[in-house]
Formats: C-alpha cells, sequence, structure tokens
C-alpha cells in the first residue's frame, strides 16, 4: 500500500490544484513502483495538525480517487474517519476504507457498512492531537487484542463482511510500544482477518536510525514475516524488493493472486 497525502504539507505554495496533479503523479509513480493499494488520505493524523472541514477533505481526495481509480489497475484506499467522506470515495471508486478511528465517529460504522466495502481498522490510544503526551498501557498487546474483538464484533453486527486490522505503530504508543508491536505481531492472527502495519518514516524508527528509508523496509519487513499482509509505505520500491528476496529465499511468489 503506497501512501498518498493530500495535505498543506503535500501543497508547496501551488494550491489545491497543484496539489491534487502531485497526488495523482504520486500515485502513477507508486503503481509502476510495485503498489497494489493506493491510499489517499486527506486530513493529517500527525500530532498538531490543523482539523479539516468535510469539504476541504473531499475536496481533496475525491478527485485523486476517481482520477486513479479510472486510470489506473490499482485498488484505492481511502484514509478517513468521516463518514461522507467514506460514502463519497466509494462512489468515486474507492475500494477500501482505512480507519484510523476504527470506525468510532458517529454514523461511521453504518455508513462504511453501506458502501459494502472491506475496512481496516486501526487501534489508536486517544486523539492524534493529545496521543503521544503519555500513552500508558497495563498490557499492551492484551489491550489492543480486546479492542479488535469490539471493534470487529460491532462491525460484524453492521453486516461488514471484509475487515482488516492495523495495531497503530505510532498512534498513542511510546517507542518500546511500537517495537513490541511488530514483534509480536502474529498474536493478532489468532483474529482470523489479515492484518496491516504501516512503520514507514515513523519517528520511532528514526529514534532507532538516521537512514530512515532503510529503517522502514525492515520494518515493513519484518512485519511481513510476522503476518503482516499489507505494509502502508512511502518507499514501495525497495519494498518490494526486500519482499521479493525474502519470498525468493523461502520459495514463494509475490504474485497478487497467490
Ligand atoms: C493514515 N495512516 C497513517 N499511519 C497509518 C498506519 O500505521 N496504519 C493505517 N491503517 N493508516 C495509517
Amino acid at each position: 500500500m503506497g501512501i498518498v497525502n493530500v495535505t498543506p504539507d503535500s501543497f508547496s505554495d501551488g494550491g489545491l490544484h497543484f496539489s491534487l496533479d502531485n497526488a495523482v503523479r504520486h500515485a502513477e509513480h507508486l503503481v509502476a513502483e510495485g503498489a497494489d493499494i493506493i491510499d489517499v488520505g486527506g486530513e493529517s493524523t500527525r500530532p498538531g495538525a490543523l482539523a479539516v472541514s468535510v469539504d476541504e477533505e473531499l475536496n481533496r481526495v475525491v478527485p485523486v480517487i476517481e482520477h486513479v481509480t479510472n486510470n489506473m489497475d490499482v485498488c484505492v484506499s481511502v484514509d478517513s474517519s468521516t463518514p461522507v467522506v467514506m460514502t463519497e470515495a466509494a462512489s468515486a471508486g474507492a475500494g477500501l476504507l482505512n480507519d484510523v478511528r476504527a470506525l468510532k465517529r458517529d454514523g461511521a460504522v453504518s455508513a462504511a457498512a453501506r458502501t459494502g466495502l472491506p475496512v481496516c481498522l486501526m487501534h489508536m490510544q486517544g486523539e492524534p492531537d493529545t496521543m503521544q503526551l503519555n500513552p500508558t498501557y497495563a498490557d499492551l498487546l492484551q489491550e489492543i487484542d480486546a479492542f479488535f474483538s469490539e471493534r470487529v464484533a460491532v462491525c460484524r453486527q453492521h453486516g461488514i463482511g471484509e475487515l482488516l486490522l492495523d495495531p497503530g505503530f505510532g498512534f498513542g504508543k511510546l517507542p518500546k510500544h511500537n517495537l513490541q508491536l511488530v514483534n509480536q505481531l502474529s498474536t493478532f492472527r489468532r483474529h482470523g482477518l489479515p492484518l496491516l502495519v504501516g512503520v514507514s518514516r515513523k519517528s520511532t524508527i528514526a529514534k532507532v536510525t538516521d537512514d530512515l528509508q532503510t529503517g522502514s523496509v525492515v520494518g515493513a519487513l519484518i512485519a511481513a514475516q510476522n503476518g503482516a499482509k499489507v505494509l502502508r509505505v512511502h518507499d514501495v520500491a525497495p519494498t518490494v524488493a526486500a519482499l521479493r528476496v525474502w519470498k525468493s529465499i523461502t520459495g514463494e511468489s509475490l504474485d497478487r493472486e497467490q
């Protein structure tokens, strides 16, 4: 899963149109590098990021989703917690909903269910603005596991058939929590659902190494070895290369249908 952000950080000084063009070109680049999914987001989840109105979020993501789905052979996911954005993204051709708030916003579960799309449920302690102030866990794995059980049950009650689970690397966690989650990711396989992990260029990686790209690729590879089926990354080409080497050693294939 390659990342395409349509946020002010990506606007430079050229405004929204400039940013939309950039986003589409970036998506093309990621697909050429081997991405199977393009994750399009219009609202930054970094601590301190400004809140975005629903209209602004729609203006950012919908044209990009339309363009990518109409012109490229790739699944588009929308990174959003906003019910109407999920609905409009689905109409624009999105094939996956990626919600860092695990459909906890009012109306999100029903809106997601109505789209009929698969949903990635991510764990986050707190909200982006405050989540890194003092993240505390009595039992990290158990708490995230219980969170998954609760959210999966809610989604099932609403008829959502396809789910992915994501422990939320960097979302309300200290570096030691993030590293433990990648190391013990296989704990969450018991839910029988595909796992998604995003370590790419996050501050925990930066704490360990100055080489963010290599650090992110290694983190993604270890997540894959511990059971991640989807890796959310900025650097698609080196991640695909790492996965290919691993799979060739184990005699498996990276082909989509496998
Ligand atoms: C939007 N976003 C940023 N980081 C993410 C992560 O680790 N997982 C998912 N599912 N989405 C993320």
